[in-house]
């Protein structure tokens, strides 16, 4: 037997959907695949003082953050969206950039023109002291968990082993409820970025989806100021505006694809669905909705956070 497999079998297991399963590595559930490199980006990854990490708990903008980061910080190579999907523009550390057993890409000088951007789905409970020691800047960008958990199961639907079965909603939200979800439960992970954010604001930029939605322009001249590098004319914040816009990014050929990327059982178009705040109100009923927002309750407002319902 490999190695890997008795390591695999070590480690906690619970079930998820289907056939499918987590395991859990200091507390936090995640899918096994990934389960090798997410040790190696907390065993080996060395941020850099002008890295930007863009985090995120699944399913809350990381696409169209991606976008929006990479046209920030690369202005005169902004139309590679065009050509590119935007995961492809912006690796994954735990997904991409450590799933290859060769080094990742190593810049070591403090040139603005040579920022390194990555993403991850990791919660900060783990990576933390590491991000904070760096002094590297962090986005973190979370979504409402009613549209979250909506655009999950249906994500998780278009997933290759979706062949073995589909994830009906009813057992979507209980494993939501129940805090077994991939990259530890919704409300630990928000809420680790949320306190680390005022903690360091310097550091960590805090965004929701819904806000960015209802003012892309301000956030993006904001994120363009937290990293260092500030826009000198109206224009172009409305060209990356625009060009970043779900109907331009989901009607490129590179974002309609039914290919998989290598790097994950999914095809390229399902990252692009409806783009819309409020979608769960077409699919979960009024108790489902109560439950959920008891929770956010709890977890949120109690904790002084006035946002998710
Ligand atoms: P990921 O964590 O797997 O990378 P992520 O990008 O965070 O996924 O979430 C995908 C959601 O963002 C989808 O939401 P939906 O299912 O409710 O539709 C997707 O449609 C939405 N999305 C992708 N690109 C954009 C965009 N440019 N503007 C707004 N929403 C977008």
């Amino acid at each position: 037997m490999e190695p890997l497999h008795e390591f695999h079998l070590s480690l906690p297991k619970e079930n998820w959907w289907g056939d499918n399963y987590l395991n859990q590595i200091n507390g936090v559930w995640f899918v096994p695949k990934f389960v090798p490199s997410i040790l190696r980006v907390l065993n080996e990854f060395k941020p850099l003082s002008n890295d930007v990490i863009l985090a995120s708990f699944p399913k809350t903008g990381t696409t169209w953050l991606k976008s929006l980061l990479f046209s920030i910080i690369n202005r005169s190579s902004k139309e590679s969206l065009v050509d590119n999907h935007p995961h492809e523009l912006v690796p994954s550390l735990e997904m991409q950039v450590f799933e290859k057993y060769e080094s990742y890409p190593l810049v070591t000088d403090n040139d603005l023109d040579s920022r390194r951007l990555f993403s991850t789905h990791i919660p900060y409970q783990l990576p933390g002291k590491a991000l904070d020691s760096a002094n590297c800047r962090v986005v973190y960008i979370t979504r409402k968990p009613k549209d979250t958990l909506v655009s999950m199961w249906d994500f998780t639907n278009k997933w290759k082993a979706a062949e073995k079965g589909s994830w009906n909603l009813e057992e979507a939200i209980e494993k939501f409820c129940s805090r077994i979800f991939p990259c530890v439960s919704y409300y630990d992970h928000v809420m680790g970025f949320k306190k680390a954010s005022l903690e360091k604001p310097k550091n960590i930029f805090f965004v929701t989806y819904e806000d960015l939605m209802m003012d892309t322009k301000t956030h993006v001249k904001r994120l363009a100021e937290f990293l260092g590098c500030p826009f000198d004319n109206e224009e172009e914040v409305e060209e990356i505006v625009k060009s970043c816009s779900f109907d331009i990014l989901s009607s490129y050929e590179v974002n309609k694809s039914r290919d998989f990327p290598s790097w994950f059982q999914v095809p390229y178009n399902s990252f692009f669905r409806q783009g819309v705040v409020g979608d769960h109100k077409n699919y979960l009923d009024a108790k489902t909705i109560e439950r959920i927002d008891a929770l956010t309750r709890d977890k949120f407002h109690a904790a002084g956070f006035m946002y998710g319902i």
